[in-house]
């Protein structure tokens, strides 16, 4: 059907954003099967370390230690006073929180965290995934991992994961990132490897990737990167991206998805809460993705700094897709400009947005504080179509929505949409 006003308009974009189910590219979220890797309920909610970082900043009191001595049930009990009660929570990630808890039916008028607790004591894993994934209309969710994780490798090794909705990114940090350290856990598993990457070295390291893919299935390989990230450099991460991931992401036809921007342990006493940000070289990623023109990058970078030259250099190299607004750019205001930018640099060709979800419950307000910036975007830019005298049929808008919140990653992969 064609649409007639811009009334008709905003009403059928904003309702096919809020309806359209989602594939998640990218949460460090796992499947029931891999145990208490899987994080959920009110206290994980609390204690997500966004919220950590603010806490402290309220309380110059509280040391430290004292914080991390305390059970994980204490802990959210004082991030809950100090971020809920003693002051209002209109922080994104407080918000946040508010979303969850509101959109699972609680009286927020009670602010009792106690009857929260009462509630997620009463649900099972199984059934809490199936309410959430369907209350945040989420068909795939992409975890995060780690084979250098010698838990989450048990888990693995014993045959995890075998539920459709959750599907597998190898994670590989370690290995681009501390080589120094990690070259001993390769060995360890039975890999000839050496720390000077001489003889047999990259074979080997090729080796442990096509293994963990075999065993993975993982639709991308993933590092996140340190702000001052070079390419080409002399260095051991260099030599490895080069002599073994590309050629690994290129035979095995799988992207290699580069996460860039954090300043790791900026204040090593907030735990996962101490990483911060720096801008970038966009150089390095122009000269990674157009020298592998054969291979598929998928890019997101933590600097707002970054965003514009990125988009600008996805326009020059199609094997580059920009994905989500990440960590400290998943705010309201800089989501709104970010996928604006981007949407008027590269039409429809994005990933506007992931979750980054490590707590089940999140996926329930990431998704929803994201598509209703994405719908405002999108009703915008149909908007200034309309005025210039374009006339859409819903199913066009409907295409291009389904593509936005999935359809784009899939076709990018080069394979079709396993929950279509
Ligand atoms: O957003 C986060 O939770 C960060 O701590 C990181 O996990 C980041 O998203 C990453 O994947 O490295
Ligand atoms: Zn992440």
């Amino acid at each position: 059907m064609t649409i007639a006003t811009k009334e008709q308009l905003t009403a059928f974009v904003t309702e096919t954003v809020r309806t359209t189910p989602v594939t998640d590219i990218h949460t460090h979220l796992f499947a029931e099967s891999f145990g208490d890797l899987l994080l959920w309920g009110v206290d994980e909610l609390l204690t997500y370390h966004y919220l950590i970082a603010e806490t402290f900043r309220f309380r110059p009191d509280l040391s430290y230690d004292a914080f991390w001595q305390l059970s994980k049930q204490e802990q959210a009990d004082l991030i809950w006073q100090t971020l809920f009660i003693d002051h209002s929570p209109y922080s994104e990630a407080c918000r946040g929180v508010v979303t969850v808890l509101n959109r699972l039916g609680f009286d927020l008028s009670k602010r009792d965290l106690e009857e929260y607790r009462a509630y997620f004591r009463s649900v099972s894993a199984g059934d809490y995934i199936d309410r959430i994934l369907k209350l945040a209309n989420v068909k795939t969710v992409v975890m995060t991992n780690d084979p250098f994780d010698a838990y989450e490798r048990g888990k693995w090794e014993s045959g995890a994961s075998q539920d459709p909705r959750f599907l597998a990114a190898l994670r590989i940090d370690p290995l681009l990132n501390l080589w120094d350290s990690s070259w001993s856990k390769l060995k360890e598993q039975g890999y000839e490897v050496s720390a000077d990457l001489s003889g047999g070295t990259p074979a080997e390291i090729r080796r442990f990737l096509k293994d963990w893919i075999a065993r993975m299935n993982p639709l991308y390989m993933a590092v996140s990167l340190p702000n001052d990230f070079a390419y080409p450099e002399d260095s051991a991460r260099v030599r490895i991206i080069d002599e073994c991931i590309v050629p690994v992401a290129r035979e095995a036809g799988i992207p290699f998805a580069m996460m860039i921007g954090v300043k790791r342990k900026v204040n090593p006493s907030l735990k996962d809460a101490g990483d911060s940000v720096g801008k970038s070289d966009i150089g390095a990623v122009e000269r990674i993705v157009s020298k592998y023109q054969d291979v598929k990058f998928l890019v997101t970078m933590l600097s707002r700094e970054n965003q514009h030259e990125l988009a600008v250099t996805a326009r020059k190299n199609r094997n580059l897709l920009v994905f989500g607004c990440w960590w400290f750019l998943n705010n309201p205001s800089l989501i709104e400009e970010i996928t604006r930018m981007r949407l008027e640099l590269l039409g429809g060709s994005v990933i506007p947005q992931h979750s980054d979800c490590r707590i089940l419950d999140q996926l329930l307000y990431k998704w929803d504080h994201s598509r209703a910036i994405i719908g405002k975007v999108l009703c915008d830019k149909y908007g200034d179509l309309f005025d210039a005298g374009w006339r859409l049929e819903e199913e066009e808008i409907r295409r291009d929505i389904e593509d936005l919140l999935g359809g784009v990653f899939w076709k990018f992969l080069g394979k079709p949409d396993p929950a279509a």
